[in-house]
């Protein structure tokens, strides 16, 4: 398929899968098997400006959007999502600040992040906050001129690895969600400490952590935005990345798809390659249509979102839940065509499931997603009357 990428957008996707074929390939099962941080990959995409690719060239950056973006993505999951996920949640904790960031915060922050030079990472997530995300309860407190914030974060992508924070906290409890604000914490900030690095099924070079803080005292100055906009800032933000997710599930179909079909056509069985029989067609047949299908929503979406489309909520929620549910089935059936040598470590698809998994679940579960898409419909039915 013809998606008619400019001749740059193809540059960007080239230059992507050319990384993840000579440096993530190769170290991938290494890095999964010792649940590893990409430290060597990361500087090799920031060495490309792959890292800077959507922050405005005035900050350094190449001022590209979501589909560059999600070309990059993309072509790192086709290799490993624990690498696209280390890259795609450093976007992700750059949002706040892209979108809701000073002057004064933009220039002190945004040029380091694009050169890779210091990592990003998100706080919103809690033990009793998940899909319930106005549930946090972390404070934030101002003191004269500092607010000091108290709680902990779980699961936070980059955590310990990243230098820069953005949190979401609760500014008045007595507002519920609209009493939370976003701020920016910066790693060494005395009362700001991590917890144990996670075990976890998928993902495994990308490192998953506890943000504590205790009495973290930060200048007032580091607030985004204005008292109460955390909500805000935390669904923008989501909405801004979601597609990315889609990304992610696109990716690693394509990669599953590719093993599957090359070991469709090695492996001989009852005298002939086991792709010569309709069965095994059949599902690489449905499995390339619903990779077509993904690439097609996640594309136009993103489009959709470098359009500056104010609204973004109904349709990144789709791309990221349509494309990555495809992520989970495309991977199972590429283990089921390849049978007992897919459950193996010796090829790549059994990881491939391992990292789908989690695409369903982060950045809102694909439930919550469907709740999303449902309250737009409704919101416009009503608009409609
Ligand atoms: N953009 C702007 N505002 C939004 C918004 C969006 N995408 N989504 C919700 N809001 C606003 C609502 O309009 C509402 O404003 P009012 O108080 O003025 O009515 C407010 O935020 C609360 O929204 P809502 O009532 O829908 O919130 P709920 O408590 O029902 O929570 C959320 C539903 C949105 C939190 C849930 O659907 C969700 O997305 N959960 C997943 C969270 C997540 O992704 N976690 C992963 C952590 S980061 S990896």
């Amino acid at each position: 398929m013809d998606y008619f990428l400019t001749e740059e957008q193809q540059m960007i996707r080239d230059l992507a899968r050319q990384i993840a074929e000579e440096k993530v390939v190769p170290v991938r099962a290494e890095l999964d098997e010792k649940s590893e941080y990409p430290w060597e990959i990361i500087k090799v995409l920031a060495q490309s400006d792959m890292i800077g690719l959507f922050i405005p060239e005035e900050y350094g950056g190449l001022g590209r959007g979501c589909l560059e973006l999600c070309l990059v993505v993309e072509e790192l999951s086709r290799a490993c999502v624990g690498v696209s996920t280390t890259y795609a949640a450093n976007a992700l904790g750059t949002f706040p600040l892209l979108l809701f960031g000073s002057d004064e915060q933009k220039k002190q922050y945004l040029p380091d992040i694009a050169a890779g030079k210091r990592l990003v990472a998100f706080g919103l997530t809690e033990a009793n906050a998940g899909s319930d995300a106005g549930g946090i309860q972390t404070t934030a407190k101002l003191e004269g001129s500092e607010y000091i914030l108290n709680g902990t974060k779980q699961w936070i992508t980059n955590g310990g690895e990243a230098e820069i924070y953005t949190i979401i906290a609760i500014t008045d409890k007595s507002k519920g969600p609209r009493g939370a604000s976003a701020f920016v914490v910066e790693k060494g900030t005395p009362g700001f400490t991590f917890g144990k690095k996670e075990n976890k099924l998928g993902i495994r070079a990308s490192s998953t952590r506890e943000l504590i803080f205790d009495n973290c005292r930060i200048p007032e100055k580091n607030l985004i935005a204005k008292e109460g906009m955390g909500f805000i800032v935390a669904m923008k933000t989501l909405d801004q990345s979601r597609t990315g997710v889609g990304a992610q599930g696109l990716g690693v179909a394509q990669g599953a798809f590719e093993e599957a079909v090359m070991f469709a056509r090695d492996r001989h069985q009852f005298g002939h390659p086991v792709i010569s029989f309709q069965a095994i067609q059949h599902m690489l047949a449905d499995m390339a249509m619903q990779i077509e299908a993904a690439r097609s929503l996640v594309y136009s979406v993103a489009r959709y979102v470098d359009s500056g489309a104010k609204d973004l909520s109904k349709e990144s929620a789709m791309a990221k839940t349509f494309a990555t549910d495809v992520g989970m089935k495309v991977t199972i059936d590429a283990m089921q065509v390849m049978g007992g040598a897919g459950y193996m470590k010796e090829y790549p698809v059994e990881k491939m499931m391992r990292d789908a998994k989690i695409l369903q679940i982060y950045e809102g579960t694909n439930q919550i997603q469907r709740n999303v898409i449902g309250q737009a419909l409704i919101k416009e039915s009503a608009k409609k009357k």
